[in-house]
Order: structure tokens, then sequence, then C-alpha cells
């Protein structure tokens, strides 16, 4: 009898769900059940031997089945993912926002390491680290270093004006002034800070950069302690015995003024494409603090004589971590800026 025969395949599809406690046993059987070739498509198929009259109820019968199937299938699907989901929550690690986290934790900027370095090796020389803002005026930026009005080494050092006349420092000199009106005679600082310049920008040029001011000003000081100080303190941030050498700069707050060059850290002096084939980098301008710069500072140049420079923080930072564009540097790409963990 077909209606014994539905009954039965009903418990034995029930039976079968029953024990079905995976995704895949549940597939296996539905595959088997509702499949093409399974019994309920047979009896489907069957329906063409009967006669209209059993058709319709045999019809009625199996679509029944059919439907009550798929629909348990279905419900018993939605009952093993919930099970699953609620046994991946209870077994995975409970979050724990106190913890340290353990991957991708961040690391000190590159710039940060070298200012870092170089602002130890000075404070173990007896130079104190000072501080100075990155708006100031015309007076500190220029003209208080000899730079009046008009003064073509403007030309070299345009920058951004507000509205109310001040302007973003081109140079950490702009704090010359203030340091030497804040300590007075002798003293010796170094002033690390951002430095901002309508550039154009290329591969060693930025519009935002550092650098690292020094000043030393005492009785008899000469150029002989300018390079002694310079020399040891690139010799300490390179770790290496490093050769200078001092070529005529011109700088309006200084007399005589230097370009100091330190010898190719990348060829060792030999002459590569880094250095031009000329052995030597250019890195620290520097020079005896002009006497009316320290006359404006306050400072007697009758009595006391300085040296000061003005170290390009980017350009070592790029020589030390053999970076080839300064653009990396203010590009917040984690890619480029997370290999430079302290160690
Ligand atoms: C000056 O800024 C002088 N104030 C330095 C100085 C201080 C001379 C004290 C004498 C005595 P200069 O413009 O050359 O000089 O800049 C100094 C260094 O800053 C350069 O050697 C370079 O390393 C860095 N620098 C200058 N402009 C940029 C820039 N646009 N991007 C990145 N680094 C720069």
């Amino acid at each position: 009898m077909l209606s014994q025969q539905i009954e039965a395949l009903r418990a034995s599809f029930r039976e079968a769900l029953a024990k079905a406690d995976t995704k895949e046993a549940l597939e296996a059987v539905r595959v088997s059940f509702l499949g093409k070739k399974g019994p309920i498509s047979d009896l489907m198929k069957g329906l063409r031997d009967l006669s209209p009259e059993e058709k319709k109820d045999a019809g009625q019968w199996i679509n029944a089945l059919k439907t009550e199937a798929e629909a348990a299938v279905a419900e018993k699907g939605k009952a093993l993912e919930e099970a699953a989901l609620a046994a991946a929550i209870r077994s995975a690690k409970k979050f724990n926002p106190t913890l340290p986290r353990e991957a991708s934790h961040g690391s000190y900027h590159p710039i940060t390491l070298v200012s870092r370095d170089v602002n130890r090796i000075f404070s173990t020389m007896g130079f104190t680290v000072e501080d100075y803002v990155e708006i100031t005026d015309d007076y500190h930026c220029f003209e208080a270093l000899n730079i009046p009005k008009h003064h073509p080494a403007r030309d070299m050092q345009d920058t951004y004006y507000i509205e109310n006349g001040q302007l973003l420092k081109t140079h950490t000199s702009a704090a010359q002034n203030h340091i030497m009106r804040k300590y007075g005679a002798p003293l010796r600082a170094i002033f690390p800070g951002r430095c901002f310049r309508n550039e154009a920008i290329d591969a060693c040029h930025e519009n935002t950069f550092f650098q690292m001011e020094g000043m030393m000003i005492d009785k008899d000081v000469s150029i002989s302690n300018l390079i002694y100080f310079m020399k040891t303190m690139l010799s300490e941030v390179f770790g290496a015995d490093l050769s200078v050498r001092l070529r005529p700069g011109f700088f309006p707050f200084t007399e005589p003024g230097f370009e100091l060059d330190i010898s190719c850290t990348i060829c060792g002096g030999k002459g590569c494409p880094s250095c031009k084939n000329t052995g030597w980098l250019e890195l620290c301008p520097c020079g005896m603090i002009h006497p009316n710069v320290l006359r404006e500072g306050g400072i007697d140049p009758e009595v006391y004589t300085g040296f000061a420079f003005g170290l390009g923080m980017t350009r070592l930072a790029m020589m030390k971590y053999g970076v080839k564009d300064i653009r990396d540097f203010n590009s917040g790409s984690l890619k480029a800026l997370s290999q430079f963990d302290a160690k």
C-alpha cells in the first residue's frame, strides 16, 4: 500500500534526521531522501502509473512528505549552525582589553630614534636639551639672526605666514636668540625641532622636516671646539670613527660659516652613487656665531665667542637607516615606518 510505504519512509527519514549531528551528515540525509535519485523522487515518478483518483491522493501525500522533509532539513541546519557558533564562542579565548597587544605593537619613528641618540650624546657632553615653538615671528627667525628684511638669504627659506604676521619657523636657528636671552653666557644647549619651508618636494627635500640646532658659547671657544664636538657626535651616532671636513659656507648669522661633510657611510669614503662618487656627504652647516647675533642675544662678543650648528635630522636619519626617499618619513606608511623598531 502506498500510504504505508509513505509512512515507513517518513519514519526512516525522521530517524536518519535525528542522527545527523553535523552539517555534512545532514547534507547526506537530504541527498539520500530528497535528491533526484532518492525515494521521494521515485514515488513522484511512480505517480504516472496510477489511476487519476489514486494519483490525486497519492500526489498530496507525497507532496506533504516532501514539504515536511525539506522544512525539517532546513530547521535542523539552522539548529546545527547555532550550536556550532555557540561552541566556537565557548572555546574562543576570552577578550581581555587590559592585556598588552600581542602582535603589531607600535614603534618609534626613525627621527625620534635619531633625536634620542643625539640628545643623549650631547647631554653627556654638558649640553642642555631645549624646546622651542614651531610658530614664531620674523624677528626670531630672521632679524635676530642678522637677516634683515629684503636680505637675499631669505629667498632660501620661504615659509608659511599666518594672518597675524607670525610664521612657521624655517630653521631651528630661530631659537638662538631666545636661548641666549634665557641663559646668557656661558652656555651649551641643543634644541631639536620641526621646521617648515615652502619647498619643491623631492627625494631629499620636504616641506616639513627636523633639524637639531646646537650652540656653545664661552670664553675662547674656537673652530677646533666646533670640529671636536661635531666629530664626536657623528662618530657616536654612526658607531664608527668618521672623518669630517669643513668647507666654506655662507650664513648671515655665522662668521666664518662652514658646510660640514662626513665621509660617506655607505662606501667608507671610496666613492659611490650615494655620495655622487666624491666619498663625502654634506650634513651639517655650522660656524662661529656672528658678533651681531651674540650682541642681539645680550652677549658681549668682545668677551665671548661661540659656535652653532644646524644638523639636518631628517637627513641624518636617512643616512643612518639607509632610507633613500625622505617622503617615507612623513608618509604615515606603517610598512615603511614599522621597520625601525627600538632595540
Ligand atoms: C640652515 O637651516 C641653518 N640654520 C643651519 C645653520 C645653523 C648654519 C647654525 C650655521 C649655524 P640649511 O638651510 O642649509 O641651513 O639647512 C640645514 C640642514 O637642514 C640641511 O643641511 C639639511 O640637512 C636640512 N634641510 C634643509 N632644508 C631641508 C628640506 N627641505 N628637507 C629636509 N631637510 C632639509
